[in-house]
C-alpha cells in the first residue's frame, strides 16, 4: 500500500525538546514521508545491537540524529564522564548504522557551546577545531566534535551524505525543566513558577551578564527540515538567531510574565560569558532557497513555552 512507497525518516531522541517540536511542524511541508519519532524507550542508542537492529527494522531513507545526553551549564560540570561517553556511543552506532543501511542523508546536531572557548568573535562554522572548547562542557564538546570528524570521515571514504547542523541555545514547550540539569530558560521557568506559588524570590544563579542566542525550538524544527530535504550543503551550518541577549534580560522577561521579583545568587558559575555564533552562511543559504527565514520573537516564544510548562506541569520532565 501507499505506505511502502513513502520515504522513511527516523528522527533519533524524536521525544525530546527539539524532537517534538519535528513532530509538531513536520506535516505542513512533509506529510508524505513516514516519520519515525524514536525515544529511548524504542532503542538505548548506545548499545550497537540494538541499534542495528531497529535500523534494520525500519530501514529509513532518512535520518535526524538528535539523541543526546542533553543538559545545561551545571549538568555538565557534574556528569563530564557520562556527557562523553553515552554521545561517543550514541553518535557512533546512529552513524555507523546509517552507512549500513546506506540512507540517502543523515542530519546530526552539534551545538553553539562546543566552540574553541578561546577565540574572535562571531564564531562561523570553520572555527570548530580552533582550540579547546570551554572548560565546563569539555567532554560534551569533544564528544559532539567527533560526530562532524565521523560524518566527514564516511563522506569522504565511502561517499555517504552526513551533514551536521549547530544549534545555539534551544527552548520552547517539551524542554528538560529539572531545576539542577535543564538549561538556562527552563530552568528559571520552573523557579519563577515555584518562586511565585511559594511566594518567595526568584533566584537567577550567576551574574545574570553573559550573553546568549536564544533559538525556539518550533524555528529550529522547521530549519533542521529544510536542510534535510532541500539543500544539498555538505559543511556544517550554524542555525542560530542573530541577536544575543543576557541572562539578565531573559530572566526578567520571564519574571514579567510571571510578576516575580528578581535575585541573583552570585555564588553560582556564570560559566562562558558569551559564545557569539555567525548565522550569515545559514542566512544567505536560506535567502538563495526560500527567501528570508523569520524567527520567533523571544518574548512570544517564551510566552507560549510558560504556558505550555503551566499546562503540563504534571507530566513534564522536571
Ligand atoms: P532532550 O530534550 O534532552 O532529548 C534528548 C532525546 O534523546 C530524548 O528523546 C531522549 O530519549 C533521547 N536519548 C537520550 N539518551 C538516549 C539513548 N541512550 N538512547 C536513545 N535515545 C536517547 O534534548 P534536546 O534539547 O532536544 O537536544 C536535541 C539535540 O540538540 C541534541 O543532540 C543536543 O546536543 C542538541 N542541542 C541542544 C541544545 C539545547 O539548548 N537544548 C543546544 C544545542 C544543541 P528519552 O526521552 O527516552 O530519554
Ligand atoms: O543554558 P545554560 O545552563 O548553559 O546557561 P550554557 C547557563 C547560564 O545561565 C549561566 C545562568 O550563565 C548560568 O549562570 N543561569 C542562571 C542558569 N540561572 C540558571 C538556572 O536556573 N539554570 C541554568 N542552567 N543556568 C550549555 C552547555 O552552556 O549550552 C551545554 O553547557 C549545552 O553543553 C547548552 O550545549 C546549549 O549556555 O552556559
Amino acid at each position: 500500500n501507499l505506505c511502502l512507497l513513502m520515504d522513511t525518516v527516523i528522527v533519533t531522541g524524536g521525544t525530546g525538546l527539539v524532537g517534538s517540536a519535528i513532530k509538531n511542524v513536520y506535516q505542513k511541508n512533509y506529510k508524505n514521508y513516514k516519520f519515525y519519532f524514536l525515544s529511548s524507550k524504542d532503542c538505548d542508542l548506545t548499545n550497537f545491537e540494538e541499534t542495528k537492529k531497529l535500523f534494520q527494522k525500519i530501514k529509513p531513507n532518512y535520518v535526524i540524529h538528535l539523541a543526546a545526553n542533553v543538559g545545561g551549564l551545571f549538568k555538565n560540570l557534574q556528569q563530564k564522564v557520562q556527557m562523553y561517553e553515552d554521545n561517543t556511543l550514541i553518535n557512533l552506532n546512529v552513524l555507523k548504522c546509517c552507512h549500513i543501511l546506506k540512507v540517502k542523508k543523515c542530519v546530526s546536531c552539534l551545538s553553539t557551546c562546543i566552540f574553541p572557548d578561546k577565540t574572535s568573535y562571531p564564531i562561523n562554522e570553520s572555527m570548530l577545531h580552533n582550540g579547546p572548547p570551554h572548560s565546563s562542557n569539555d567532554a560534551y564538546a569533544y564528544a559532539k566534535r567527533m560526530l562532524e570528524i565521523h560524518s566527514k570521515a564516511y563522506n569522504e571514504q565511502y561517499n555517504d551524505n552526513f551533514v551536521c547542523i549547530i544549534p545555539t541555545n534551544i527552548y520552547g514547550p517539551y524542554d528538560n525543566y529539572n531545576l539542577q540539569d535543564s538549561h538556562v530558560i527552563p530552568g528559571l521557568i520552573h523557579k519563577c513558577y515555584l518562586a511565585k506559588k511559594e511566594n518567595k524570590s526568584f533566584y537567577v544563579w550567576g551574574s545574570g551578564k553573559p550573553l546568549r542566542q536564544f533559538i525556539f525550538s518550533e524555528d529550529l524544527a522547521e530549519l533542521i527540515l529544510w536542510t534535510l530535504f532541500e539543500i544539498d550543503e555538505k559543511e556544517s551550518i550554524i542555525l542560530s538567531v542573530k541577536e544575543e541577549k543576557s541572562i539578565k534580560e531573559v530572566a526578567e522577561i520571564i519574571a514579567k510574565e510571571f510578576d516575580c521579583k528578581i535575585e541573583f545568587d552570585t555564588d553560582k558559575s556564570d560559566g562562558q560569558y558569551k559564545k557569539t555564533a555567525d548565522n550569515s552562511k545559514f542566512v544567505d543559504l536560506y535567502a538563495k532557497s526560500k527567501g528570508e527565514y523569520k524567527f520567533t520573537d523571544i518574548n512570544v516564544g517564551i510566552k507560549k513555552t510558560i504556558e505550555w510548562f503551566k499546562k503540563n506541569y504534571d507530566t513534564c520532565r522536571k
